[in-house]
């Protein structure tokens, strides 16, 4: 780490003690921004990096609901809006039992920069809450969206603060959502959720959108080095909403995907994954993955074990954060894989990250492959702001565009700063700089 940012890290661990995620995920930035850092002393002058370190303000709620029983039950809502410098704060909303506020100014952290690669006017925040939705019956999700969306109103809006899904919260939830805010607020303010259902304001693609992107993003990385999906054995971890739309555009891409996974185990499907039966498990019939094998013989369920063991030449962890440690990168490097590419946040940890790229594995962080799906996202608020709604085709082709113009600035500005190929340096520096730049020219605010 360059020496001006240690004693700046040093303070973030001590303010924020214990959110060990957090303090990864400054971590990972800081480790790579030294260049830019002395490139612009203006920026130190005004403690850019010191203020963007610190959330621009952080909402904690209670969040009181009722089972279906009739039994009471409290959770805790939260909401990091990070950093509105390139626009009102954008991020989604995870609702998983996991949900720390240290998770949630992880998450934040990594928007502000994600949110910048777009190129698109949108600051980073993110939310959450500590609910597990999973075994609970729609009225009870209903309920408990409601629930949140009592607090969360009030600090939320078009031009202030626009949510989405991540984690537990996908068309289901967000239709509760909207229509919570609808109610209370008593505006139709399309923009201010995004993720939207098609019926209601939502845009194409946005469902398919970080799934898409990222495979798009690889595809540009695996150009960059003559390679292609093509004829390619492919995995990728979880089974939700970024992993399906992942598999769907690699198999249209050329590539196979031979395994997939939730919390409970992998399949492993060498004949590649049957992506209708993948759909009707886990977002018709909301069940395990483990039900696949029951109907494709072919195919083995592994319980408690890392999909990372199964070889591949590309992997696309797309599941939580953490999730592929070194050991499972010394195993991907041992099977042949010669790409990774994030579709979750953070799922890499960090002596991972270093063992793919000594081994000349490319490797794309979270920030920039999976930035499709807020991308998608600003596409659906220019859509809701001029009461317009895209085709498929034109949405799907702008994604494209975005992805590939991402590639090339992650790139391209690795190599300007002495680390070619290095995606995790083109990536933090390319962001900093566009926030930077703008909280410089916004003053003391
Ligand atoms: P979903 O809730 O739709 O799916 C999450 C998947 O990950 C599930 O299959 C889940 O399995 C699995 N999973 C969770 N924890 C573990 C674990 N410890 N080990 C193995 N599998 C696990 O979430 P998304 O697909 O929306 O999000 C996945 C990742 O992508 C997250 O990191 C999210 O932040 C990130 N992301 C999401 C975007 C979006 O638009 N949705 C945009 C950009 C990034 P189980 O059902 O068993 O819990
Ligand atoms: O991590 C992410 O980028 C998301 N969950 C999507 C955020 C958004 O506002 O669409």
């Amino acid at each position: 780490m360059h020496a001006a940012l240690e004693s700046i890290y040093e303070r973030v661990l001590s303010r924020n003690p214990g959110e060990v995620e957090f303090h990864q995920a400054v971590r990972e930035v800081l480790d790579s921004i030294g260049p830019a850092v002395d490139k612009h002393p203006e920026y130190a002058d005004a403690r850019i990096v010191e203020r963007i370190c610190e959330p621009e303000r952080q909402i904690i709620f209670r969040v009181p609901w009722e089972d279906d029983q009739g039994g009471i039950h409290i959770n805790r809502g939260f909401r990091v809006e990070f950093n509105s410098a390139l626009g009102p704060f954008k991020g989604g909303l995870r609702f998983h039992p996991s949900v720390l506020l240290g998770t949630v100014k992880f998450l934040g952290f990594e928007q502000v920069f994600k949110n910048a690669l777009t190129g698109l006017p949108i600051g980073g925040g993110k939310g959450g809450s500590d609910f597990d939705p999973r075994g609970r019956s729609d009225r009870e999700v209903m309920r408990f969206c409601q629930s949140f969306m009592l607090e969360l109103y009030r600090h939320i809006g078009e031009h202030t603060d626009v949510p989405a899904g991540d984690m537990g919260v996908g068309g289901r939830e967000l239709g509760y959502l909207f229509g919570q805010y609808k109610r209370i607020t008593n505006r139709y303010e399309s923009g201010v959720l995004t993720g939207k259902g098609l019926s209601y304001g939502g845009a194409q693609v946005r469902r398919e959108a970080t799934g898409y992107g990222c495979s798009f993003f690889v595809e540009e990385m695996l150009r960059a080095r003559g390679e292609s999906f093509e004829g390619k054995d492919v995995v990728v971890s979880g089974s939700g909403n970024v992993a399906l739309y992942t598999i769907e555009k690699v198999h249209q891409l050329g590539g196979r995907v031979v395994a997939c996974s939730d919390s409970g185990g992998f399949v492993h499907d060498p004949k590649g994954l049957d992506l209708d039966l993948l759909k009707d498990i886990k977002e018709v019939r909301r069940e395990r993955i483990a039900e696949y094998t029951e109907q494709r013989g072919d195919a083995t369920f592994v319980p408690d074990r890392s999909v990372w063991e199964v070889p591949c030449q590309v992997a696309l962890p797309s599941a939580t954060q953490n999730e592929l440690d070194e050991d499972d990168a010394a195993a991907l490097v041992r099977g042949g894989c010669i790409a990774v590419g994030e579709g979750a946040n953070m799922p890499t940890t960090s002596a991972a990250v270093r063992v793919l790229q000594e081994a000349g594995v490319s490797f794309a962080p979270g920030k920039a492959a999976n930035a499709g799906g807020v991308a998608a996202s600003a596409l659906e608020m220019q859509q809701n702001a001029s009461r317009d709604s895209w085709s498929f085709e034109h949405s799907e082709n702008r994604l494209r565009e975005i992805m590939v113009d991402i590639h090339a600035r992650c790139h391209d500005v690795a190599e300007e700063y002495g680390s070619p190929g290095n995606y995790v340096a083109g990536a933090n520096i390319a962001g900093y700089s566009r926030v930077a730049e703008a909280m410089l020219a916004l003053g003391l605010v």
